[in-house]
């Protein structure tokens, strides 16, 4: 099995693993699924623009989260035998009341084709131990002894990994082995938990406790993804499942949608054992994991995000204390002010990324020189490059809505130094930036076009 059907079948596995444990998760899916289809079947020339029903049906992506830098190292060697590398640089700490003691990276395919192969993706992140913010230095030095008792990834699995990474894939009977031992790596362990441990960082962060109040890992959620969110919502309450109020990012309109939606059910109670200061062993639950759900749309240049953000920030501003359609009028609102009504309107305002290809059925003559002129000139084909990567601050709804508190931090005290830099030097790997990754992407459309039709393609 090559790299790209060693992602494919990882996704499929962790899929199959999260449906039995969560069966909520399960019925999601099914929804999703018959949601694009039904899409597909009312809109053929449109649904598929940002992926086909293939990629869409089977495309996920998970969130995991770990205590250590050393963790962080053996779960990207795991995730570099599928072709998975760290894009982006998340900070998730900060001083709103939604913030997490945690800073993260997404492991994902970078290259056009690979996406298009399997694009599965694990939003990763990592405990900030030492933030005094959070901890103080006597419970930053119970974590990181905990922490360093426990392995979450076994060298087994990791060398089996480097093998896979080395070779761009594994024989049948190893890539088997290798995709079971991995899967299990996520799976929920049925090992008590020790309550008093658990609730001291249950009662600073619910994240905290999650990472560092347990001796393993789990897969956090599994997020599909649809083409009309607003229908998934609609089908999901009518079966009688709770889900939480809003749907973050973007609202529905009928311009183009950009970057990213999503929304969730609430975290389900989940039967736990947990071992009592008295040792004894008590049967109890916890609500910890959801079920996320998305639709993607068109990646944002910088110009673009910017332009996203400050439109946030007003809808923010404008929808202090309303309910969940207030804001979404608000929402609406906001949005037909901000925003190009159409993919002309994106591009032109340099607003979005997209490719372009030398147009099978161009006019003759001599093309003319701007990238406009030869798109609306019939020259080139444009396509919209859609938003493989996160937006972890605006879905910071759906993980508050999920934790049953806030936690406490000290914003007096200063959080400790993590950046790009040093998410790096943890995994051992490059950390891609992701608007270099689409910037690439539309240069290299660029040049392939303009050596097609004989001229040069500039900006
Ligand atoms: C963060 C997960 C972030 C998303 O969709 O933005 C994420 C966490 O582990 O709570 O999955
Ligand atoms: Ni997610």
């Amino acid at each position: 099995m090559d790299t790209h059907e060693l992602r494919a079948a990882f996704a499929r596995s962790l899929s199959a693993m999260y449906g039995a444990e969560v069966p909520a998760y399960a019925t999601l899916v099914e929804v999703s699924t018959a949601v694009n289809r039904d899409h597909l079947a009312a809109h053929p020339e449109t649904a598929e623009r940002l992926g086909t029903l293939d990629r869409v049906t089977a495309e996920r992506h998970g969130a995991i989260r770990v205590g250590t830098a050393e963790e962080l190292r053996r779960v990207a060697q795991i995730f570099a035998a599928f072709g998975m590398e760290p894009v982006g640089f998340y900070d998730l700490r900060g001083e709103e009341s939604t913030s997490l003691p945690i800073v993260s990276t997404a492991f994902r395919p970078v290259t056009a084709d690979a996406l298009a192969r399997n694009p599965f993706r694990v939003f990763t992140s990592v405990l900030v131990t030492d933030d005094r913010r959070y901890f103080d230095e006597n419970l930053t030095a119970e974590l990181d002894a905990f922490l360093s008792r426990r392995t979450l990834f076994p060298d087994a699995v990791v060398a089996l990994a480097e093998r896979a990474e080395a070779a761009g894939g594994l024989p049948d009977d190893l890539a088997d082995r290798f995709l079971a031992a991995a899967t299990a790596c996520f799976a929920l362990s049925d090992e008590p938990v020790h309550r008093g441990w658990y609730e001291r960082l249950a009662a600073i962060s619910g994240v905290a406790a999650d990472i560092g109040g347990v001796r393993h890992t789990h897969l956090n959620h599994l997020t599909p993804r649809v083409l009309d969110i607003d229908e998934l919502y609609r089908r999901m309450t009518g079966r009688g499942i709770a889900m939480i109020d809003e749907i973050q990012g973007p609202p529905a309109w009928a311009g183009p949608d950009v970057l990213l939606r999503q929304t969730s059910f609430r975290a389900l109670p989940e039967r736990r054992r947990f071992r009592e200061p008295d040792g004894s062993i008590v049967e109890g639950t916890l609500s910890v994991r959801f079920g996320e759900v998305e639709q993607r749309g068109i990646a944002l240049t910088p110009a673009g995000r910017d332009r996203y953000d400050r439109a946030l920030a007003e809808v923010d501003r404008e929808a202090a204390g309303l309910d969940a359609s207030g804001r979404d009028a608000v929402k609406k609102a906001v949005w037909a002010r901000t925003w190009p009504t159409d993919e002309d309107g994106l591009d032109a305002a340099g607003l979005a990324w997209f490719t372009y290809a030398a147009s099978p059925a161009r006019p003759a003559g001599t093309p003319p020189a701007a990238l406009g002129d030869l798109v609306r000139g019939g020259w080139l084909t444009r396509s919209p490059i859609v938003y493989e990567d996160f937006l972890p601050r605006s879905a910071a709804g759906i993980f508050r809505s999920n934790l049953d508190h806030d936690g406490t931090r000290d914003a007096s005290r200063a959080g400790s130094p993590r950046d790009e830099a040093w998410m790096a030097h943890a995994t051992g790997r490059t950390v891609h930036d992701p608007m270099a990754l689409y910037a690439a992407q539309r240069r290299a459309s660029l040049d392939a076009a303009a050596s097609e039709l004989g001229l040069t393609i500039g900006a």
